[in-house]
């Protein structure tokens, strides 16, 4: 391609639907999804693939001469994060750079996003009675929450972590199925990368004690866990209802707390193309106080999720 071909096409686009095309394709995205997500959000389907196809050349003619968009910088003096190495500059949100965004059948709005480390509110995932269908469709069959032993690697039962859930496997029905499109439209990320969603139920006191959602890779009982499709990268929390008092999401690090509204949203990443680790990203539930708490949790891997034998 030449130089006086691909200006004209990019050159309307908005500068953040470019950063976000040039960060998406480095992750590795396939131009089909890209343009897909384009088209939901009002770009002609057509120019959307001509755009996301220029942009991918440009890359790639970048990456070649050595000066890759997007690519890896150490900073000098930059803190470190969880392996020891100096920090790398986060990669830009994997969300669409709009406040609304068609997200597979349904309009979700981007309440706040926080970069560096990238934390959004979505609003809208799920309407008020996608979250009832999923609260009814969870009832019966709860058990006690588990945690991954750190030194074993195995599940057990922890006070680190009171509540009771249910796994759904990817696409079981409608709602699932539903919700898996979104977040895979919203976030680039395959289907197939996501773990089987979870609804979680706390009664008062019920509580998630401050964690981290990755595998830390120091950990012996992290390796099971890596090959079943790497890294955790993401965590979506959605809220199947309000509650009345209490169990709002926490992120010390970041003093930050997101209240549970039915339908709503909690996005954060954690694991960089470099499979670099951010311990800012730790969470908590905390507990309730009164009324109860429900929520659908979908971590998103690097790879394809294959479950431990
Ligand atoms: O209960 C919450 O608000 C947070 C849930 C959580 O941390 C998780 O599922 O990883």
């Amino acid at each position: 391609m030449n130089d006086a071909l691909s200006a004209p096409v990019v050159a309307p686009l908005p500068a953040e639907w470019q950063d976000w095309l040039v960060a998406d394709i480095a992750r590795g995205c396939a131009d089909a999804d890209l343009a897909s997500v384009m088209a939901d959000n009002g770009f002609d389907a057509a120019q959307a693939r001509v755009i996301v196809a220029t942009v991918r050349a440009m890359v790639e003619r970048a990456r070649t001469a050595g000066d890759a968009p997007g690519a890896a910088v150490v900073a000098p003096g930059d803190e470190a994060v969880a392996t020891g190495s100096r920090r790398l500059p986060c990669d830009p949100i994997r969300l669409p750079p709009a406040p609304r965004v068609r997200a597979h059948d349904r309009e979700v709005s981007i309440g706040f996003a926080l970069h560096d480390p990238n934390v959004a509110l979505l609003d809208d995932l799920l309407s008020p009675e996608e979250c009832r269908r999923l609260v009814e469709l969870a009832t019966g069959r709860l058990q006690r929450s588990q945690v991954v032993d750190r030194a074993s690697g195995e599940a057990q039962s922890s006070g680190l972590r009171t509540s009771e859930g249910a796994h759904f496997a990817l696409g079981e029905n409608p709602v699932v199925d539903c919700l898996e499109r979104r977040i895979a439209a919203l976030t680039g990320v395959p289907i197939d990368h996501g773990e089987p969603l979870q609804v979680l139920h706390y009664l008062p006191g019920g509580e998630y004690r401050p964690h981290h959602d990755y595998f830390p890779a120091a950990e012996p009982g992290s390796a099971a866990h890596l090959r079943c499709g790497g890294q955790r990268i993401a965590t979506v929390v959605v809220y199947l209802a309000d509650v009345e008092e209490g169990g709002e999401t926490l992120f010390p690090s970041l003093r930050l707390s997101i209240r549970p509204r039915v339908g709503s949203a909690a996005y954060f990443e954690y694991c960089d193309r470099h499979g670099e680790v951010d311990p800012r990203c730790l969470h908590a539930g905390a507990p309730v106080r009164r009324g109860e708490k429900w929520i659908a949790t979908k971590w998103l891997r690097q790879s394809p999720y294959r479950p431990p034998n």
